[in-house]
């Protein structure tokens, strides 16, 4: 590889006379932006315990009332990016939000993604798009680009929830920004019931094409049952997976993240492709071991890692009799899109 000069080896004059009109040599940056071999990642492996924050976010609750925070989030924030800029990865931002019983987060709408994964309590609900979605442990509930969506109490309890949204992509490329809305009137309840059988759609002669997002709420309690079935229909199979898709067209859910849960089988090591994207892994039961390159992590329920894109990440369950689920996100949409979707074996 080529020894290339450095800015230091250009004369201070000839540096200053560059700077005066906005221009820069390339050269002593070629390495830094077109690294050799692979990219060099500033998302550093990095995982959130549950147990460590949930005091925190509850602190929240008593110090912040919902009046002066509209949406009561920790960001977990990777510290190879700095924390201020509230990054997950380079497209993954990932909050755990609280809401306390009788609370109203009020509805509203912006241009990046959001999905929410279920974390404790129960009575909450979000309504999307005039959809009531009821928020239940491990369920998965999509607030896509430019719906509305507001997030309501009636239970006893706090509840929380994981947000994963690609706001960090949409305000890199200056396309973030939110509308605030009125409270919005449900016109529909129980929506995903309609893709509750495989195989079958509302017909397309005459709905097809009505809604992009037709599916908004994915129930673990099925998803679950849909994983346990794919173990033991499918023995033998690599990896006991479900990809979350828009049930019409088959596509991912969303256009930016991918989103999956797996299930580790009792005693399982899973090794998984090496990837360009990165990837976030929240375990939803059991337990998990996660190796990311050189870095262990134990994972306790609600708990939260992510992994740069090529990493080699392997997953163990670490109990012989019981199976383990986790819940994945990851940005291979995105970079199947764009063209630079590597898998390296
Ligand atoms: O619940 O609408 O974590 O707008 C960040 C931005 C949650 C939300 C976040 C948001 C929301």
């Amino acid at each position: 590889m080529m020894d290339l000069g450095r800015m230091d080896d250009l004369p201070a004059e000839y540096r200053a006379a560059l700077a005066e009109q906005n221009l820069v040599p390339l050269w002593p940056s070629l390495r830094s932006v077109l690294p050799p071999g692979k990219p060099v990642p500033r998302t550093r492996a990095t995982a959130w315990r549950y147990a460590g924050l949930r005091p925190l976010l509850m602190q929240a609750g008593e110090l912040t009332p919902i009046e002066k925070a509209e949406r009561r989030v920790l960001v977990l924030a990777n510290p190879g990016h700095g924390l201020d800029k509230m990054q997950a990865s380079s497209a993954i931002y990932l909050g755990m939000q609280l809401l306390m019983p009788g609370e109203l987060a009020p509805s509203h709408r912006h241009t990046p993604n959001a999905v929410r994964m279920i974390v404790e309590g129960e009575g909450a609900y979000t309504t999307v798009d005039g959809e009531k979605c009821p928020m239940e442990r491990g369920d998965l509930i999509l607030t896509p680009t430019g719906l509305w969506h507001e997030h309501g109490h009636e239970g006893t309890e706090p509840v929380v929830w994981l947000d994963v949204l690609d706001l960090p992509l949409v305000y890199y490329m200056e396309a973030s920004y939110v509308t605030e809305g009125a409270p919005q009137t449900v016109k529909r309840q129980g929506g995903e019931r309609t893709y509750l059988h495989g195989g079958v759609v509302p017909s397309p002669v005459f709905t097809r094409g009505n809604r992009r997002y037709p599916m908004l709420r994915y129930p673990w309690r099925d998803v679950r049952a849909a994983l346990v079935i794919l173990a033991e229909t499918e023995p033998a199979i690599e990896a006991v997976q479900m990809a979350y898709i828009n049930p019409e067209t088959g596509a991912d859910c969303q256009n930016i993240l991918g989103y999956s849960a797996l299930m580790l089988r009792p005693g399982e090591t899973l090794r998984l492709p090496v990837r360009s994207p990165a990837a976030v892994f929240h375990l939803i039961e059991g337990s998990a071991a996660l190796t990311v390159d050189d870095s262990d992590f134990t994972l306790s329920p609600a708990d939260t890692c992510c992994a740069p894109g090529f990493a080699q990440v392997v997953l163990r369950n670490a109990s012989a009799s019981e199976p383990a689920f986790l819940f994945i996100a990851d940005e291979s949409p995105l970079h199947k899109k764009l063209g630079v979707y590597e898998v390296r074996g």
